[in-house]
């Protein structure tokens, strides 16, 4: 039996605005704009269920800095359910919902605790009677750049101390901003024994074979095609010798992709009946899918069946009906590789892969940008772009060259 037991969840982002969905129909948009609030009150289900000592939230709990009122009135409506089920919530805001915004705040019921800006120490007895000390701080305005971590201090006693940090660790991922940074090594030598973090949308174990885990959570539910898989909470089981974790899905959509094997296949027919078998394997009972599909190894297909892809006259056909299923799997999108059947003169495609080589460079990568990012009234609306993004965007820009070249050709 372990002696303590709760709820690890992070970057929320409740009443998410799922920009550029708007083209989907409606009952599945609905249901799209319903998923962040969807997954949070399945967290809550499932404290409540296990009976959980606490429910701790590190961060981004809302997606806008104006907090709006239906994501607090919805977050207060879960606390509730939880205060009444006699379980503790500890809160700290990121930089999404940070401190400084000029919101109008909706009170929590008193079993919510939010971190201050500064970090601070919060007191806890379980009904078990252990003590358990928790550690953080909620973010003053957005940008907070400059490292918290020193500020953490383990106070004795207490049977636990739990660390909870909305942050980037050094040399994370580059589709986050580096926010309130730390090592690993500063994080164990401040001996705690759990580290909560938030920040990261994908979920990481950053230490866990030995004492203590170190974990981003993810977030909740996926909000665009760059946050594929399973998204949910995580459960954590603590004893003085052993920590045990279980990852909870509780997403409502699920982001996913899919690559067909057309190397069988001739007809357009056979192609729509593959792509409809490969689209239930993917059904869900208990979500809604948005599916993104790559057709591999067209060589065999017929040309009106490589043009039925291309025109989205497939698409079409797998998306039609769907979105009256409750368990709708909705492809968004449907790409082959047409660089796979494309016959080139050897020295063209020497220099035609030499080319693209040369874009992937920093330097040409700017340059290409510079008109964008140079205007003063366009850059204004701009995030610098990830790693990620260059790298999605070259791929795509390196399709395009191979199908101008194919429909010349
Ligand atoms: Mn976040």
């Amino acid at each position: 039996m372990s002696q303590l037991q709760f709820i690890h969840t992070a970057d929320l982002h409740l009443d998410s605005p799922f920009i550029g969905l708007q083209y989907l129909p409606k009952t599945i948009l609905n249901r799209i704009q319903e998923s962040t609030f969807a997954s949070f009150i399945k967290i809550v289900d499932n404290a409540i269920s296990l009976k959980v000592d606490f429910v701790l939230i590190a961060g981004d709990l809302y997606d806008g800095e104006d907090r709006s009122i239906k994501a607090q009135a919805r977050l207060r409506k879960q606390m509730i359910r939880l205060e009444q089920a006699g379980i503790e919530v500890f809160i700290l805001h990121g930089n999404h919902d940070h401190l400084g915004g000029n919101w109008t705040t909706i009170d929590m019921p008193s079993n919510v605790h939010v971190f201050s800006s500064s970090v601070e120490m919060k007191s806890f007895i379980t009904k078990k009677g252990q003590r358990v000390h928790l550690y953080g701080f909620s973010y003053p305005e957005r940008h907070v750049t400059e490292k918290r971590i020193n500020e953490y201090k383990k106070i004795e006693p207490a049977d636990f101390h739990i660390g909870m940090l909305h942050g980037n660790v050094d040399g994370g991922s580059s589709d986050h901003q580096p926010y309130a940074p730390f090592t690993i090594g500063e994080l164990l030598e401040k001996k705690m024994d759990y580290w909560a973090l938030g920040h990261i949308h994908k979920q990481q174990f950053l230490h866990q074979d030995h004492h203590p885990y170190i974990v981003y959570p993810g977030n909740i539910q996926g909000r665009n095609r760059k946050e594929k898989g399973s998204k949910g909470c995580i459960v954590v089981n603590l004893s003085s010798h052993e920590t045990t974790l279980s990852h909870i899905e509780t997403a409502d959509i699920l982001w996913s992709d899919i690559s067909i094997d057309a190397s069988k296949i001739r007809t357009f027919s056979d192609l729509y009946l593959l792509c409809r078998k490969e689209m239930n394997h993917q059904r869900s009972s208990s979500q809604g899918v948005l599916l993104e599909m790559t057709i591999k190894n067209i060589e065999m297909l017929e040309k009106e069946a490589i043009e039925k892809i291309k025109n989205g006259e497939l698409l079409e056909a797998l998306q039609d009906g769907e979105e009256y299923e409750e368990s709708f799997v909705w492809t968004i999108s449907v790409n082959c590789h047409v660089k796979d059947q494309l016959v080139i003169e050897p020295t063209f495609k020497k220099e035609l892969e030499q080319t693209l080589a040369e874009l992937t460079q920093e330097e040409s990568f700017e340059k290409a940008l510079e008109d964008l990012y140079g205007n003063p009234y366009s850059s204004r609306y701009l995030e610098k772009m990830t790693e990620h993004e260059k790298k999605n965007l070259l791929q795509e820009a390196e399709q395009l060259v191979f199908e101008l070249v194919h429909s010349n050709s």
